[in-house]
């Protein structure tokens, strides 16, 4: 019993750590590269995400970028969701995201390219 205390607080340990670092996530789909990040790692209140989209190295510029947070229904709170669509910012792709409140969020990123092929990042975050 003591060591599955001892192991259950490393892994609560070793989330922690894993949510402190900032978001570096990527996808490879049909030749584009699109790549998730964070300034760093993601607080209340706000935050800037960034979305790279390449192909042969080059940097795609039109493509559409979204990104979803959600938070299924908790007891005594209802199901949360926001969405924001990125901007195109020099030759990548900025979102704004702020939040209203702690816990875990769950998000799904949707960039569309010109091919009109999808391409999704997904993910959580414990606030
Ligand atoms: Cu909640």
């Amino acid at each position: 019993m003591k060591s599955f205390f001892k192991l259950f607080s490393i892994l609560i340990l070793a989330f922690g750590i894993a949510n402190a670092d900032p978001i570096s996530q990527s996808v490879n789909k049909n030749g584009y590269d699109v790549n998730l990040t964070s300034e760093k790692s993601l607080v209340m209140g706000s935050n800037v995400l960034y979305v790279k989209v390449t192909k042969d190295n080059k940097s795609v510029t039109d493509a559409k970028a979204k990104i979803k947070f959600f938070m299924p229904k908790m007891p005594g709170m209802p199901y949360m969701e926001f969405e924001d669509k990125a901007k195109l910012v020099g030759d990548k792709y900025k979102l704004d995201v702020n939040f209203s409140m702690g816990g875990t969020w769950q998000y799904q990123l949707k960039v569309k390219t010109s091919d009109g092929k999808i391409h999704k990042i997904r993910g959580s975050v414990n606030l």
